[in-house]
């Protein structure tokens, strides 16, 4: 049986927004989403090293705190003349500001240090959705979107990384499309359709 409730367990404004729109243009508008803010609860420590691993550390602690079912997500950009960094350090090198015009310029300066050419690097952004459900069960849906960064950033819609990814197969940045243009290109766009097929299946 599909859920009566989803908390989301974020506390990012562009994840929310975003997953609540898949889920209503996926059908599934008839489950109430509810925020992990709604319910008061902090943010857990993301100690993990792997996208998986911090995605089922705040499900694990949303799912505990509430006794509902549970959807995480942990994404991040990873560039692959840096080693796949930001990756999963993807929201700290925003700093506590969130400022990501600091990340953009330490990915930028980086890569310039390694004399990698900045505009048309290659990198990728990695979505982990981790859902509990009612049961206590584990659930995992990954998505990734290939693409290449591209300075200065384009764009004021999406959030975090987006003005500076251009997906292949696009022109524009994230930051240039509509949400539902950047869904279908996007990694958690990809990890939710997987999300949504396995809630239809229920
Ligand atoms: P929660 O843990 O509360 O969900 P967070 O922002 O800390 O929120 P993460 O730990 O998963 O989330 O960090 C992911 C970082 O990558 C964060 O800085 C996001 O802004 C950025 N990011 C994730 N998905 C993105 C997307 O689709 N477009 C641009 N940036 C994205």
């Amino acid at each position: 049986m599909q859920p009566d409730h989803i908390i989301l367990a974020t506390h990012n404004q562009g994840k929310l927004v975003e997953l609540q729109s898949m889920m209503c243009a996926a059908g599934l508008g008839h489950i109430t989403l509810k925020n992990a803010a709604d319910y008061n609860l902090s943010a857990p420590e993301e100690t993990a090293d792997s996208f998986e691993g911090n995605a089922l550390i705040k499900a694990r602690f949303v799912a505990e705190q509430t006794g509902r079912a549970a959807l995480a997500d942990d994404s991040g950009l990873c560039v692959d003349a840096l080693n796949g960094d930001p990756g999963v350090y993807s929201a700290d090198w925003a700093g506590p500001a969130k400022d990501f015009d600091q990340a953009f310029h330490m990915i930028k300066e980086r890569l310039e240090k390694n004399n990698v050419e900045t505009d048309g690097a290659t990198a990728h952004f990695v979505c982990v959705l981790a859902y509990i459900d009612e049961a206590g069960n584990t659930h995992i849906f990954k998505g990734t979107s290939d693409g290449a960064l591209h300075f200065p950033p384009r764009g004021q819609n999406g959030f975090g990384y987006d003005p500076i990814f251009v997906p292949h197969g696009e022109l524009r940045s994230f930051g240039e499309m509509s949400m539902e243009e950047k869904e279908t290109y996007s990694a958690r766009g990809r990890a939710f359709a997987a999300f949504a097929s396995y809630l239809k299946t229920l």
